[in-house]
């Protein structure tokens, strides 16, 4: 894991006497030098990271969804590719542009209640500046939801315009909705339906076919199982994806992924403006986050509050950041920050 002591030790910096202007200089090109470190830390996860067990997971149903889904596309005029806000760079499919062609692909960050709004803000630009429209929901309760409606509303008024110039009737807009597993794509259609009619839960996989959801006269909906990839794109992302129960846990160690994800968090709450983190991670557990290692926190945890049981540790540690009691986190930032 990413070494983050030196950085720490050194936050506090001694410039030398009446260098005032060259000093804040240094020091701003210090601060500088650490950041991207620490994002590129954070983004890439570091060299230890192989020493780590790999996570891994390309289950069978998966293999078929993507089959079916890139058969299926033929059938849409749009697709709704949606994200975990929370981890906007690791739930990209990499292959999902290359069998869009040229269909309409809007980007959802959803979770948005889980993340800082300053975070949300620098990511939409981002993904905005790579030519694509990007909305924010929470579709737990329904925020953001209106603004897609509308869009989607949009997408179909231009499909029907083409249509009557070609002398054809109009047709409500065909809209898939993809995703990786667990990012939200079920409870979005429930929103846009306004009723709870596509099964959603809080664990990945539980979509398993595709549904088409006939929203209003304007909009029909194709709900569709979570995919990944085959490989995924880096260690550092398939932890982060169980970090936020977005693939199956029969693929990880608990106590592996809690402990990276400890170690994981005390970067980002250093870097970010994040740090209400520690103060509610402290807290909770009545330890200084910053102080010791993410394998060490889960160690003095298990020996203080859980009987040396380390298993249970972990599993109760990653239930606290899934369920958002470290207040918001986001856990990957842009490249174009650096
Ligand atoms: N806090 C929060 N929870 C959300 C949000 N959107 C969805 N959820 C919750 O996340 C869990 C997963 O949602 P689903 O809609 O089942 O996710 P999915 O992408 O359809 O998952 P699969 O079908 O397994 O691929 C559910 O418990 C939802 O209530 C959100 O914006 N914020
Ligand atoms: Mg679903």
């Amino acid at each position: 894991m990413a070494n983050m002591s030196g950085f720490l030790s050194c936050s506090i910096v001694i410039l030398p006497r009446n260098s005032s202007f060259c000093g804040l200089k240094k020091l701003k090109l210090w601060r500088t030098c650490q950041y991207k470190t620490v994002v590129a830390s954070v983004n890439e996860g570091s060299k230890d990271d192989i020493r780590r067990p790999k996570v891994q997971w390309y289950p069978g149903h998966i293999a078929k969804a993507e089959r079916v889904l890139k058969d299926k596309l033929r059938l849409v005029d749009v697709v709704l590719e949606v994200r975990d806000a929370r981890i906007p760079k690791s739930t990209e499919h990499p292959e999902l542009q290359s069998w869009l062609g040229e269909k309409k692909r809007l980007v959802v960050l959803n979770r948005r209640d889980m993340v800082p709004q300053e975070a949300l803000s620098v990511w939409i630009k981002t993904i905005k500046q790579q030519g694509f429209e990007v909305f924010d929901t929470n579709a737990k309760l329904g925020n953001g939801i209106q603004r897609l409606r509308k869009a989607l509303i949009f997408c179909g008024k231009a499909i029907n315009e083409k249509r009557r110039v070609k002398g054809l009737l109009p047709r409500s807009v065909h809209c898939m909705i993809v995703g990786y597993p667990n990012v939200g794509k079920s409870a979005l259609i429930n929103r846009l339906v306004n009723r709870a009619i596509a099964k959603s839960q809080n664990r990945p996989g539980v979509t398993r076919t595709f549904q088409w959801i006939q929203v209003s006269d304007q909009i029909q909906l194709l709900d569709s199982p979570g995919i990944i990839p085959p490989k995924l794109v880096s260690q550092s992302s398939a932890e982060k994806l169980a970090f936020c129960n977005d693939i199956g846990s029969g693929s990880y160690d608990n106590q592996v992924v809690a402990s990276a994800l400890l170690e994981c968090i005390r970067n980002v709450g250093t870097v970010w403006s994040q740090d209400h983190c520690f103060v509610r991670f402290n807290e909770r557990f009545g330890i200084d986050m910053l102080k010791h290692s993410g394998e060490m926190l889960l160690e003095i945890i298990s020996r203080k509050q859980f009987s040396n049981d380390k298993e249970k540790t972990a599993q109760k540690i990653l239930a606290e950041f899934r369920q958002g009691l470290w207040g918001p986190l986001c856990l990957e930032w842009c490249d174009s920050e650096l």
